[in-house]
């Protein structure tokens, strides 16, 4: 394990700094001494990532390959630090540095290379495939734009680019010398040679795809994996040159823009899906740049193909980077020469597929047209895999003309992404029980009756190495104090944790931790917002994308329910409560602007009236983020998880936020359900209606929102309250919110899981007021944590997908 003690730290440090800034450090920036730290660490990761390599290369264990559109890491200093084992030798020496290190990790931009739940789950993996030694690697895109940077102003999101490397990034190494082409657009020359079909691809637009690496460094093991993310660029200066003297000058800018647009900018949807050609070229981009450098680096160490699938795997992280499909099977037929059939069983045994989401709205699929155009070769060899599949389809389902249709790869114009996932890999999987179950019974259930054995579950989890130990420090020795430090190499051991239950004073250490946690953000949320929040009301928290399935609207309504209540009666008795919201909403996706807009005109309302003597305060803090997430969760007493049931697929911030010691208030939902059945009904707050409640309305119908809304009261109240001027006097400004509710009669059932979401938050309020009551349902909490910590989830996939890992070592 990686060794230094604080002494031989200083003078590493000084050394770098000198050799980088060429002054004296009293006169260094702040951006000089991080940048020093940085590259120090680097120094340190850069011997066992090549010993790690080595010896990769001599054991030939098997290689896991993440492919994903999004790396969602936040900040890799503290994280690198941490794992290495000198986080704590580092701040002793920068602090004889005069050097404050927690200034110097808030200095780093946020690598925000994804959208949410997806890109950050793509994270927590590649963290913990290296601390569990999985020879595992991340393969993706090197934005030059991450997601955007929200402002809020007048209440609304604005959007501004979010340049993430205008500092320099000391993380990444470029790699000129490992470049690859990858070829869009042109003609398949087909010929006959020797008796066997070959396919060459002409008049085609080649781009150079240039790797960047960035070390995955484990925990305290000296592993040191790679991520992988490629930039597109113009294949040579040459090219230009040529054209311009030919006076096709305006023809060599547009190719150069072209290529370069295409590892531009991240896209900044989810869930919703547009059929963008820039969209389709990234996925084809990553994906054959990485497929071609694996085989490359497989042959370069003299390995037979015909064991590729004993020595790697490719897990495709939804169906984004399901090109691999087609494009390993062009590489082992066009250029390896293999037949169609070793080809495709090498392929299918190699390639696996995680499903993330059940909206039909998110479902990929590229019109015909645009996708034969761009990838002529690609395309030939999907009609092919889909010919073979409806062939077998033919014949097991005689006659079976819809069932054979909707399976069909390639169908009413479109090239159908997940179901060439399904077909072209050997296991597909849901993100939590409750999901893979749906995809089981509902989405996906034909195919799951033609392959049973495909299908399977692995529940989504999060890294406690960055979502607890470093994010919650005070907390994380309160754990070692009380039942050592096993926990850490063994996240399930946090269960031990539950004999402090009753434990008064380890109660009240709990409640002082989390309530330091809560001084520190309200300082935060002053600095940024200039609200005053009081530590010791409750902070009640909603963050995660802004969608209509998540119901921050619902969340909104019981606020201006509970003020409406306050207003009535200003003497009502309640525990004093912050509602604390964050989370971006694609720039396109009006509905979700709108909610945000209403959110912080309800803050705006209630945060400045008098009468309710601040019993209550609404925060929207903007811009939200790894980072930001990492100051939140820790400081959270009550967690919100109210999506509508059967939507959410999984969830992962309501197992950080379970992590940290606060309660859940949730549907029964994604990962919800397993995080209820874990701590058990007394120790989770759930309210709402149930799966089988909501899909009878979805297929059967009979809900009817005007009812439900002109039945109660309270929610004629605060419906109206939204388009009768209280809170803006522009009265259309909530009409969008207003008219989903109403005029379309409320697709995700707010107002139906309004009553219950109401009596849930009654019970809060009501055990709040027994605070040892409380902490002790937040050890429970914590305690029962670790299973959803990814150690557990990787290690299910390596066993379970993947055949690799430490298990399969010791066969
Ligand atoms: C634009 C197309 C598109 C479609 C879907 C882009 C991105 C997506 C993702 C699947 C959205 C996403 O992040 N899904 C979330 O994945 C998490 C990790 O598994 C789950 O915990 C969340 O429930 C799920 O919404």
């Amino acid at each position: 394990m990686f060794n230094i003690d604080k002494d031989a730290f200083k003078k590493d440090y000084l050394k770098k700094f000198l050799e980088l800034h060429g002054k004296e450090l009293e006169k260094g920036t702040q951006q000089n001494k991080y940048e020093t730290l940085g590259s120090l660490v680097r120094d340190y990761v850069a011997k066992a990532w090549i010993d790690t390599n080595k010896r990769y290369n001599q054991t030939g264990e098997k290689q896991v390959y993440y492919f994903s559109m999004e790396f969602l890491l936040g900040r890799l200093l503290g994280d690198a630090l941490l794992n290495l084992g000198i986080r704590d030798v580092c701040k002793e020496a920068l602090d004889e540095l005069n050097i404050d290190l927690r200034e110097l990790e808030e200095f780093e931009h946020d690598q925000g290379l994804g959208n949410g739940g997806l890109g950050r789950l793509a994270a927590c993996f590649l963290d913990s495939m290296a601390s569990l030694n999985i020879p595992g690697h991340g393969c993706g895109i090197r934005y030059k734009y991450g997601f955007f940077e929200q402002k809020i102003m007048n209440g609304a999101q604005v959007e501004a680019p979010d340049y993430w490397l205008k500092e320099g990034n000391v993380w990444e190494m470029k790699k000129p010398d490992k470049s690859e082409i990858v070829k869009f657009g042109g003609d398949v020359r087909v010929e006959a040679v020797n008796g066997r079909l070959s396919f060459t691809h002409i008049n085609y637009e080649p781009v150079l795809a240039i790797p960047y690496d960035t070390p995955v460094v484990g925990y305290k093991n000296d592993v040191v994996n790679t991520l992988r993310l490629w930039s597109a660029e113009p294949v040579s200066n040459e090219f230009d040159f040529s054209s311009f003297s030919r006076g096709d000058f305006l023809k060599a800018i547009e190719y150069k823009n072209s290529v370069e647009a295409i590892s531009h900018v991240l896209y900044p949807d989810d869930t919703f899906y547009e059929g963008k050609i820039l969209r389709l070229k990234q996925q084809y981009f990553f994906v054959s740049a990485g497929i071609q450098s694996i085989l490359r680096y497989f042959k370069d160490n003299g390995h037979n193909l015909m064991n590729l699938d004993d020595m790697l795997a490719i897990h495709i992280n939804d169906t984004h980077p399901t090109l691999a499909i087609p494009e390993l099977m062009r590489l082992l037929m066009d250029e390896e020469g293999m037949s169609w059939e070793d080809a495709w069983r090498i392929t299918t045994n190699t390639v696996s597929y995680t499903n993330h989401t059940i909206l039909a709205e998110a479902l990929e699929k590229w019109p015909v047209d645009m996708f034969k155009k761009l990838l002529p070769r690609i395309y030939m060899i999907v009609e092919e895999i889909n010919k073979r599949f409806c062939q077998d389809l033919w014949n097991k389902y005689i006659g079976q003309w819809d069932k054979i249709s909707k399976m069909s790869i390639i169908g009413d114009g479109y090239v159908r992404m997940a179901n060439l996932a399904i077909v072209g890999s050997h296991s597909v999987n849901g993100v939590a029980k409750l999901h893979t179950e749906i995809l089981k019974k509902q989405e996906m259930k034909e195919f799951y009756y033609l392959y049973p054995r495909k299908f399977n579950n692995k529940t989504n989890g999060i890294t406690h190495r960055r979502w607890l130990i470093k994010s919650n420090p005070e907390l994380t020795s309160l754990l070692k104090d009380t039942i050592g430090e096993g926990w850490i190499k063994h996240p399930t051991d946090l269960e031990n944790f539950a004999r402090f239950s009753k434990d008064k004073l380890v109660l009240g250490k709990l409640a002082e931790i989390k309530n330091n946690n809560k001084k520190s953000l309200a300082k935060i949320i002053y600095d940024s917002n200039g609200i005053k929040v009081d530590p010791n009301s409750i902070f009640d928290v909603q963050v995660k994308r802004i969608h209509a399935y998540k119901r921050q609207t619902l969340n909104c309504l019981r606020i201006m329910d509970l003020y409406n209540r306050l207003i009535d009666n200003p003497d009502l008795d309640i525990v004093p409560r912050t509602f604390i919201f964050a989370g971006k909403a694609a720039p396109g996706y009006y509905l979700a602007k709108k909610t945000i807009e209403l959110i912080n005109a309800v803050g705006e309302k209630i945060n400045n009236d008098k009468r309710i003597k601040d019993k209550i305060k609404v925060v929207y803090m903007e811009n939200y983020r790894v980072s930001q997430a990492e100051d939140i969760i820790p400081a959270t007493d009550v967690s919100e998880q109210i999506s509508t049931t059967t939507k959410e697929a999984s969830g992962t911030s309501n197992m950080k936020f379970m992590m940290n010691g606060a309660i859940t208030v949730a549907t029964l939902d994604g990962a919800n359900v397993e995080i209820r059945d874990e701590v058990g009904d007394d120790n989770i707050i759930i309210f709402g209606l149930t799966e089988r409640e909501v899909l009878n309305y979805y297929s059967k119908g009979g809900y009817s929102a005007w009812e439900t809304c002109n039945s109660d009261s309270r929610l004629r109240r605060v419906t109206q309250d939204i388009i009768n001027g209280y809170y803006s006097p522009d009265k259309d400004r909530f009409k969008t919110v207003f008219e989903h509710l109403l005029t379309y009669n409320d697709e995700f059932f707010v107002l139906k899981d309004f009553d219950s979401y109401v009596r849930a938050q009654d019970r809060v309020d009501n055990i709040y007021r027994d605070i040892d009551k409380w902490q002790s349902m937040a050890a429970i909490n914590i305690a029962h944590s670790g299973v959803f910590s990814s150690d557990r989830t990787i290690q299910e996939y390596a066993t379970g997908i993947w055949g690799s890992g430490y298990l399969y070592k010791n066969l």
